[in-house]
């Protein structure tokens, strides 16, 4: 960055301040640059492992995760379009990022779609009625967690399918 050394001698000394706060950002943005470089060359764990807890899903989706608190790999669930009732997800055909098979392996999930959203242990609940967990319309960011020690911890890995009503 140019420095510009007749501005310090200016009323206006807030502009040599910004100056500096910018310049310290890049240098902290080169070291998390440098570092997350370094990261990649000396470990072997996934990414996955570092990410936040609900991490990354899309403002109109419902994101399963593959362990507790929205951690873990996460599989993307497009909801239908408005008025898309009943619509029937199989997690015998979703996959994780990770690629491993969803069904019987989600422990958490975020909806963040309008829609409401039934959760099923069978992968064919709407013929065998077997439903775990529902979540209404209109609660975008609801949340599921079923790790250990939380009230429902008995659904951890087991939905098989889930049944979305939207308005
Ligand atoms: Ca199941």
């Amino acid at each position: 960055m140019p420095s510009r050394p007749y501005r310090s001698y200016g009323p206006t000394s807030k502009a040599g301040s910004t100056v500096a706060l910018t310049s310290f950002k890049s240098a902290a943005a080169a070291v998390s640059t440098a570092l997350a470089g370094a990261a990649l060359l000396f470990t072997a764990a996934p990414a996955s492992a570092a990410n936040p807890p609900y991490d990354g899903c899309p403002a109109w989706a419902l994101c399963l995760y593959q362990h507790e608190g929205g951690t873990g790999s996460k599989a993307v669930v497009t909801p239908p379009p408005a008025g898309g009732n009943a619509a029937i997800v199989r997690l015998t055909q979703v996959h994780f990022l990770n690629g491993e098979l969803a069904d019987n392996q989600v422990t958490s999930w975020i909806n963040n779609s309008q829609c409401s959203v039934k959760f099923m242990d069978d992968p064919y609940g709407e013929l065998h009625p077997s439903d775990l967990d529902f979540t209404a319309m209109w609660n975008w960011g609801a949340k599921g967690d079923y790790g250990t020690g939380t009230s429902k911890y008995y659904l951890n890995d087991r939905i098989s399918s889930l049944q979305f009503w939207c308005p």
